[in-house]
């Protein structure tokens, strides 16, 4: 088959506002996954990601003339809903018989809601979608009218009524997917958010899939049991994106990178032994409570330059109320350890959260500064479909919207209002609070010091720049 996978353009001005030039463009890992399962299977792909090649939905029908497609999968989270589904409309005008498949962590959320709304589409898959994907493109490629054998997957029949087959088991052994196909994708023309990287190019690679964790605010869509890549096919991705596509940084996307200190270690001494880390610098996110000094000393030995952190909030008890389970004491101990071994930190908080009064949101920021990591991200806290901080903000009553495209974090720098405003708090008061949050963080003046002489190249002197001149301006205007 002939197959288009599609990353809508959610623009990074859209995302983040008056912050958009500190906004990040990063590989869709996910659809170098599907891809490759399909190219190995001897199907033809091609993927376009919109938002680093600026491609509209009204560039589509043009492509799928040219190229005959019989396939296209669109891939999206839930803030990109509006775009993906103008995405799906566009193609399904431009060809009435090409098969429309969508995927990623929206739809394996809320498939019924997604299907039964926008009827253009044919398939969704659920889940880890490479297996599902293969299967489904065979039975399409052989004519096949029955889909209900196929694991992991929602459709509406001739009936429209709302089929969905049994789950698709996550696969155990993650090293049987093929290494991802970053080769169809722009790789030039990706640029993380300043932090993420100090040289570019600086490429994302995932070791591991799931996490036995259970926050309240995350929308996991691998599951409990994690599944870790053999070191041998992390050092060979690596090696790929060193080569092939010049990579001086790794980021390790993972969501809790040393979940395994004996496969973290493992990896590290691995890195050290072949001189990968003579040759790039990485960075990677993880919990606080997952790491100690003699792990840190040899992720340091092997070249990590920076680790994010989820702090979320400065209070103990909205770290209970989200099922954080760490604690202030835990969190205060990891920033001076990795700050003891000399690994730069971020840390990531949430302001908003369900119940925070004016005095714990203060306690946040004053944890920010406390921990003085060498960066800090505070989003509004945005309840996503499927976590149980949906269930309870829905059942509050103080969710503010249920149009996807208005789930963001971002809200205190876009025009857009907050779908969510906990008990006793408004709008503008929690907007106020993000951008207050990142003045008092990033505008002290040691702080805008250490950021001067960690600029290591014109693409993160511009970021800080552009990032500096917006909170100044928001000081200024109070706004
Ligand atoms: C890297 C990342 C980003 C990158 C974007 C990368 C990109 N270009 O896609 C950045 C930093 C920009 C980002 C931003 C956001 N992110 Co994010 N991100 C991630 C992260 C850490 C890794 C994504 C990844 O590469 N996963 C690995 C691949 C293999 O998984 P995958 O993409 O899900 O794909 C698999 C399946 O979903 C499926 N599949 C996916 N697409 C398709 C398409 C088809 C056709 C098929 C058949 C199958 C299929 O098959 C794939 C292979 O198994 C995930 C967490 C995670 N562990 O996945 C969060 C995650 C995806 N992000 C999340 C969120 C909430 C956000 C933000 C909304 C946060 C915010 N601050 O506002 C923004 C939204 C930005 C936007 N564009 O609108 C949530 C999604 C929740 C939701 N309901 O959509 C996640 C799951 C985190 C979490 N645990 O809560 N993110
Ligand atoms: S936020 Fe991170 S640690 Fe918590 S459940 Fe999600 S992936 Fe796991």
């Amino acid at each position: 088959m002939n197959i288009l996978l599609i990353n809508p353009d959610l623009s990074v001005s859209e995302r983040y506002g008056m912050l958009a030039k500190v906004g990040p463009t990063t590989e869709p890992m996910g659809l170098t996954y599907i891809a490759a399962v399909l190219l190995e299977r001897g199907h033809k792909v091609r993927i376009i990601d919109a938002a680093p090649i600026h491609f509209k939905p009204s560039d589509l029908a043009r492509e799928i003339e040219k190229e005959k497609f019989d396939l296209v999968g669109i891939t999206f989270m839930t803030p990109m809903y509006l775009c993906a589904m103008d995405v799906a409309k566009s193609i399904r005008k431009a060809n009435r018989e090409i098969t429309i498949v969508i995927g990623g962590p929206h739809v394996t959320i809320m498939p019924e809601e997604t299907l039964k709304n926008n009827r253009e589409i044919d398939f969704a898959v659920l889940g880890e979608g490479e297996y599902t994907m293969l299967e489904l493109v065979d039975a399409l490629e052989k004519g096949a009218n029955d889909f209900t054998g196929i694991k992991g997957i929602a459709f509406l029949d001739k009936e429209n009524k709302f089929i969905i087959t049994p789950p698709r088991e996550p696969e155990k052994d993650i090293d049987k997917f093929p290494l991802p196909a970053r080769h169809l994708l722009p790789m030039k023309l990706y640029r993380p958010t300043p932090t993420y990287y100090q040289k570019l190019p600086a490429h994302i690679i995932l070791t591991t899939r799931g996490c036995p964790f259970r926050c309240s605010y995350c929308s996991k869509i691998f599951g409990n049991l994690v599944r870790f890549h053999s070191v041998e096919r992390i050092i060979k991705e690596i090696n790929i994106l060193i080569e092939e596509h010049g990579a001086k940084e790794i980021i390790f996307r993972d969501d809790t990178f040393t979940i395994n200190k004996k496969h973290t270690t493992q990896l590290c001494n691995e890195m050290i032994k072949q001189g990968i880390h003579k040759k790039i610098r990485w960075m990677c996110m993880t919990r606080v409570n997952l790491i100690d000094e003699e792990l840190l000393k040899i992720m340091k030995k092997a070249g990590c330059w920076s680790m994010h952190f989820g702090v979320e909030s400065g209070s103990q008890r909205l770290l209970d109320l989200v099922r954080k389970d760490i604690t202030i004491e835990q969190i205060k101990k990891a920033f001076y350890l990795t700050k003891k071994v000399g690994i730069k930190t971020k840390a990531f908080f949430m302001i908003g959260l369900p119940t925070e009064t004016p005095e714990e949101s203060l306690l946040t920021i004053g944890l920010a500064k406390e921990l003085d990591p060498d960066g800090a991200q505070f989003t509004i806290t945005v309840p996503f479909p499927g976590t149980k901080l949906f269930d309870l903000a829905k059942t509050s009553g103080h969710m503010k919207s249920f149009r996807w495209e208005d789930y963001q974090s971002w809200a205190g720098w876009t025009n857009k209002d907050l779908v969510y405003v906990t008990e006793g708090r408004t709008q503008e008061e929690l907007k106020q609070f993000q951008k207050r949050a990142l003045r008092e963080f990033y505008l002290r003046p040691g702080m805008v010091f250490r950021n001067i002489l960690a600029v290591r190249s014109l693409d993160i002197f511009r970021a800080y720049f552009h990032g500096g001149l917006a909170l100044l301006r928001s000081a200024l205007n109070k706004n």
